[in-house]
Parts: structure tokens; C-alpha cells; sequence
């Protein structure tokens, strides 16, 4: 049921009530509190321990290591499951799925199940990263704390069949409490032990604290910086920003006011301009050998109606823009 404050803004999006509602308690999961306060403090020793002890090796590794987990995220549970921009035959499937799981942002289903959320509810108590509660909610807080009950209200009309009819999917969310220390953790700790000859600290603290911890942030920055600072050439009316600063470290994913008014373009931006969108030339890429097809984006026609009737009025353009 919708709320009676109920509307829809201009990209279509159904807004509630945009104020958070400080009289829902949401009680804070210390389990959660201690887990990330362990990982940020291992990853700060594992930065360390960089310039310190870590072979030069270790420190490449694990920069792969979170380029390859962050693909499993951007072009697969984002742009593939979240929002079928475009449609992955099943070796590319497999392929993201693992990727996924090393980045242990959970599941596929339960990602996707929340980014669409996300979209529908941006702004509002039903989105799971609110960033009307501020950058520290937006960033990690949500995280830290059960979730807010217009969540699980409105997240039972999301429509998630399409998620678990792909058996991939399935596989991972039901193996995923064994994928997911395997690949996270696990493995990444034991390759520079056994390939180079890493300690077990350095491997432990660096190439899975570390490279997890990292990875995490960047990803939170989108929901948190890329929400607050940024041009807004496609829509002037929401928080979603382009932020080219979050692009760069996202590969890709930074062009957040674009993505909102355009969430089906495989490009999640404008531009396919490959230096600030990796995850763009990974499926290009795919597309070129037939792994990836359907690709959808945005009509130049439909995009420059859109600027006029909602972009920014200083006509602020986003970067790379002088480059069509
Ligand atoms: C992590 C996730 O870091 C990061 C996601 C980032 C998202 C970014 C998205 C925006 C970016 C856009 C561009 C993307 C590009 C990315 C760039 C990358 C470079 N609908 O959750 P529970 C129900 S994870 C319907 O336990 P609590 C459901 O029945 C880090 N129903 O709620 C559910 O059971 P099940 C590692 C829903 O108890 C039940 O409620 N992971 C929905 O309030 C309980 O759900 C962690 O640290 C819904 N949407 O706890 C774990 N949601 O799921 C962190 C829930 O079985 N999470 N239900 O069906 C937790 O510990 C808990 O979820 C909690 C809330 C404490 C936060
Ligand atoms: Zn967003
Ligand atoms: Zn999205």
C-alpha cells in the first residue's frame, strides 16, 4: 500500500515521506559494530604494512583482487541482476558470480533485492542506505543497525522472481555461507603464501583485510558521496550526483545522477568513455565475443529532452563532455 504522502518526482521514482522518521528504533547490531571496527582497524595495519613488510606482489594482488571483486559488483550484481541493462550468457554468468562472491557484499539476490529497492524508493525510509540521514548512515551506518520496517514493507513488492529463476543466482545464495569465506577470505590470504612466499600476516592483513575493507568503502561511496556532491545535468530534482571522483575508484559507477534518471543503460553514464568506466569496456568486451548481448542505453533524442526539461539550470556539464 502506498503512503498517503505518496508521489512520483521526475524520474519516475515513487516518493514517500522524504524525512527520516526518528521515532522508528532501529536498534544497533553490535555484532556488526565489532566486525567493522576489526576490519577497518586490520585494514589501517594492512596499509602498514604495505610500505613496510609486504612484498611488492602481495600489494599488485590484491589492487587485482579489488578490480576483479568490484566487477563482480558493478557488472554483475548492478548493472546484469539489479537492473538487466544488458543479458550474460551463462560462462559471463558464472564468471561474475564468482567475482561477486570474492567482493562479499552478500548474495546476488539479496544485493539486487536491495538496489532495487534503492531506485524505487530513493531518499525515503524504504531505501536501505537513506542519504537524508547523512553521509555516515549512507556510508556504513545502515550496516550497523536492523533495518528500518518500510524496508521490509516495501520490499515485499519488489519483484525478485527473475532473480531466483536464474540458476546461478540460486547456486550462490544457497552455497554462499562456503563460497563466500572461500573466495573473500581464504584463498586470497593463501595465494601470496604459497605463489611468492608472503608471511601469513602480511597475506592475511593486506591482501584480504586490506583489499576487503577498500573495496567496501569505494562501493559505500556511491551510495554516500555520489549522493551528495556532484553536477546534476539530467535531473536538478534529486540527490544523485555525477561524481567523477567516485567513478574513477568505482569503475565506473560514479555517474550517479545519470544512473538514476537512466537506471536500464548498460553504461551507467553518458559518456563510454573507457578511462572512467572500466566495467563499460568489461561488457563491451563480452559483447565483442557474444558473452554479452542486448545491450540497452539511451537514445541521444530522448537524453537531450530529458536535460531540457529537468537537467541542472547552469547547464553544468559532466566531464568528458567536450570529448563527443
Ligand atoms: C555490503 C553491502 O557492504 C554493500 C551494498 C552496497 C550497495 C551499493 C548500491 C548503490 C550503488 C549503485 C551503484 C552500484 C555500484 C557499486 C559500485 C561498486 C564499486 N525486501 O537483512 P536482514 C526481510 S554487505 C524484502 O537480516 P535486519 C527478509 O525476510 C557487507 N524483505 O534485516 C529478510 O530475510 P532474508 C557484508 C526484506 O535483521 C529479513 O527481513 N555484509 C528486505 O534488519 C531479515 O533481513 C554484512 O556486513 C527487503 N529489501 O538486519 C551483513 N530486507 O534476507 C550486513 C530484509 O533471509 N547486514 N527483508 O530473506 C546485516 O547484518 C543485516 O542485513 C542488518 C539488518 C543488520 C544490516
Ligand atoms: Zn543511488
Ligand atoms: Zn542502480
Amino acid at each position: 500500500m502506498m503512503d498517503k504522502s505518496a508521489g512520483i518526482n521526475h524520474s519516475g521514482t515513487t516518493v514517500l515521506n522524504q524525512s527520516y522518521n526518528k521515532s522508528t528504533h532501529q536498534a544497533i547490531v553490535w555484532r556488526n559494530v565489532i566486525l567493522f571496527a576489526y576490519l577497518h582497524l586490520a585494514a589501517l595495519y594492512g596499509a602498514l604494512l604495505i610500505f613496510t613488510s609486504a612484498k611488492i606482489a602481495t600489494t599488485i594482488f590484491a589492487i587485482f583482487m579489488y578490480q576483479v571483486s568490484l566487477i563482480g559488483i558493478t557488472a554483475g550484481a548492478h548493472r546484469l541482476w539489479s537492473h538487466r541493462s544488458y543479458k550474460a550468457k551463462w560462462p559471463l554468468r558464472v564468471i561474475l558470480m564468482i567475482c561477486n562472491t570474492v567482493a562479499f557484499q552478500n548474495h546476488v539476490f539479496e544485493w539486487s533485492r536491495d538496489h532495487r529497492l534503492h531506485h524505487k524508493y530513493s531518499e525515503t525510509n524504504a531505501d536501505p542506505h537513506n542519504a537524508n540521514r547523512g553521509f555516515f548512515f549512507s556510508h556504513i551506518g545502515w550496516l550497523l543497525c536492523r533495518k528500518h520496517p518500510d524496508i521490509m514493507d516495501k520490499g515485499r513488492g519488489i519483484d525478485v522472481k527473475d532473480l531466483l529463476a536464474d540458476p546461478i543466482v540460486a547456486f550462490q545464495k544457497k552455497y554462499y555461507k562456503f563460497l563466500m569465506p572461500m573466495l573473500c577470505f581464504i584463498i586470497p590470504t593463501l595465494i601470496p603464501v604459497y605463489c611468492w612466499g608472503e608471511s601469513w600476516s602480511n597475506s592475511w592483513f593486506v591482501a584480504a583485510m586490506f583489499r576487503y575493507t577498500f573495496s567496501l568503502n569505494i562501493t559505500w561511496l556511491v551510495n554516500s558521496a555520489a549522493h551528495m556532491w556532484g553536477g546534476r545535468p539530467y535531473d536538478r530534482f534529486i540527490n544523485p550526483a555525477e561524481n567523477i571522483t567516485v567513478a574513477l575508484l568505482a569503475l565506473g559507477e560514479g555517474w550517479h545522477n545519470y544512473h538514476h534518471v537512466f537506471p536500464w543503460d548498460y553504461k551507467a553514464a553518458e559518456l563510454g568513455d573507457y578511462r572512467l568506466n572500466i566495467t563499460t569496456a568489461f561488457i563491451d568486451f563480452f559483447a565483442k565475443i557474444g558473452w554479452a548481448y542486448d545491450l540497452k542505453t539511451v537514445s541521444a533524442d530522448t537524453l537531450r529532452k530529458r536535460m531540457e526539461r529537468t537537467g541542472a539550470e547552469d547547464k553544468e556539464l559532466p566531464w568528458g563532455w567536450d570529448d563527443k
